[in-house]
């Protein structure tokens, strides 16, 4: 279970020569990071030998879980076939065709076609080029504004930064011209007096607003989460993606949501706007697609959206050394038909996903730091707050928040936190044994948290 290094020796060598994802690196290299070692199911091993339950699925993406013998052979056995090819000399291979019959025979019928990256960011900035070309085409270069969302994330390359609402990342270089925002609908923040229905709407309406500030035909696509992950795991109240869709249909604006989280099952549909009941124009994926054992991401369009750029678009100067990937795509049609086969998406919606969510609610209903529980299927959040009745936030949630996940790692459970919100989306093929271990430890971590800011 363990490697024949030493754990401080990886340490060394690590803090040496990377640079790691979001944090201060000086930080990290003194406290010396978590070295995993395997994995299998929901549980990871480090290199010595603690045992975590892994709350995240890896980073929202191992659907499947880890150490899948089908994804294993598919890979293997790809990349002995046919390693490697590309899209760029009038080619193709037979596993990139049989993962888009397979990806659209899952997807709602309006769609037809994919192109395909290695990762969520790259789908988004696939996505800021395809929706201005499809303007340019039906000749309106002029709408080429891009409205996204404060506290929204699209990844972390230049465009799809300044496409979500980071402000910190903005501020590090991370800001595109024809970009703009409107606000996120976290009612718990920022509901005030409303009512969740009212809020969602005023929050939709925002949209409309922008668009009228910039004018209809300056405007080219809106960009959401159908839930925010990243942001928080916000789940906007049900008014809000019906109006969101009403408007961009009314300004004939393309709806574009970004499915890199909430697609592949997490909300017990496939894709997580058919949860919320809306119809996008492109859905941006990545993550679940291979349940994450191999990089790889997309943007889909609709059949309307594909019909102008192929019947009338000519070249479309755009493509990636990588795109359609056979090793991926190989492990893509595994991934997906193990999802579709196992019935597992059937079972997030039916059994696991209310299960999960049931014992949230029972276990943290009531419990001093939380003053919410949002989510459905296998994604939850814990909102924590100081008076649950006026929605009162701790000043210092931040702190409390990061403080519970440390704590979580002690008790050997992965669970993320975000502002004041503890988060989680376990692999969908949990086990309801799974789910208990998960809850209970979590339970744990939030009463030891509790006790050290006197509140329990
Ligand atoms: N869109 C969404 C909605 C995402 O969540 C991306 C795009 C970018 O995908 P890539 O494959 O380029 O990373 C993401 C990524 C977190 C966290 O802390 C979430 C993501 C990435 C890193 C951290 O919740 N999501």
């Amino acid at each position: 279970m363990t490697t024949s290094r030493e754990t401080r020796d990886y340490q060394a060598a690590d803090a040496a020569h990377h640079i790691h994802a979001f944090v201060d690196q000086k930080a990290l290299n003194d406290e010396g990071p978590r070295v995993m070692v395997r994995g299998e199911r929901l549980h990871l091993w480090d290199n010595d030998g603690r045992r975590y339950l892994d709350g995240m699925s890896g980073l929202w993406c191992t659907n499947l879980g880890y150490r899948r013998q089908d994804l294993n052979a598919a890979a293997s056995r790809q990349l002995e076939q046919l390693p490697y090819y590309n899209m760029f000399f009038h080619t193709t291979h037979p596993q990139v065709i049989e993962l888009s019959e397979l990806l659209f025979s899952l997807l709602p019928g309006h769609y037809s076609h994919a192109i395909y990256t290695n990762s969520g960011s790259e789908a988004n900035e696939v996505l800021i080029r395809t929706v201005r070309r499809y303007w340019q085409v039906l000749g309106k270069p002029e709408k080429k504004i891009m409205i996204g969302r404060w506290n929204g994330y699209h990844g972390s390359t230049l465009a799809a930064t300044a496409l979500g609402g980071m402000k910190f990342m903005h501020e590090m270089g991370g800001m595109l011209p024809d970009i703009e925002h409107i606000d996120e609908p976290y009612f718990f923040a920022h509901g005030g007096d409303l009512t969740p229905a009212e809020f969602g709407l005023r929050a939709a309406r925002q949209l409309e607003a922008k668009i009228l500030e910039l004018g209809a035909d300056k405007v080219a696509g809106f960009i959401a989460e159908p839930f925010q992950g990243a942001g928080g795991m916000i789940f906007p109240p049900e008014s809000y993606w019906p109006e969101i869709q009403r408007i961009c249909r009314q300004y004939d604006v393309l709806l574009c949501a970004d499915e890199v989280i909430g697609g592949f099952g997490r909300t017990g549909e496939w894709f997580a706007h058919e949860h919320f009941g809306f119809e996008p124009d492109t859905l941006s994926i990545a993550k679940g697609l291979t349940s994450g054992y191999i990089p790889m991401g997309g943007l889909i369009l609709s059949k309307k959206m594909a019909e102008v750029l192929v019947e009338q678009g000519g070249v479309f100067a755009h493509g990636l050394t990588y795109s359609g990937h056979p090793v991926a795509a190989a492990v893509a049609i595994a991934n997906l038909k193990a999802l579709r086969d196992e019935g597992v998406v059937t079972r997030v919606k039916d059994d696991i996903g209310p299960y999960l969510q049931q014992c949230l609610r029972e276990v943290f209903g009531n419990h001093p730091l939380v003053g919410d529980i949002q989510g459905a299927g296998m994604v939850a959040a814990l909102q924590l707050a100081e008076d649950k009745a006026t929605r009162k936030r701790f000043a210092n949630e931040n702190d409390i928040a990061w403080r519970c996940r440390t704590i979580g790692f002690e008790e050997g459970v992965i669970i993320r936190s975000t502002l004041g919100r503890m988060i989680m989306a376990p692999a969908l093929i949990a086990s309801r044994g799974e789910i208990d271990e998960l809850v209970g430890k979590t339970l744990k971590a939030l009463d030891r948290t509790a006790q050290e800011y006197g509140r329990l």
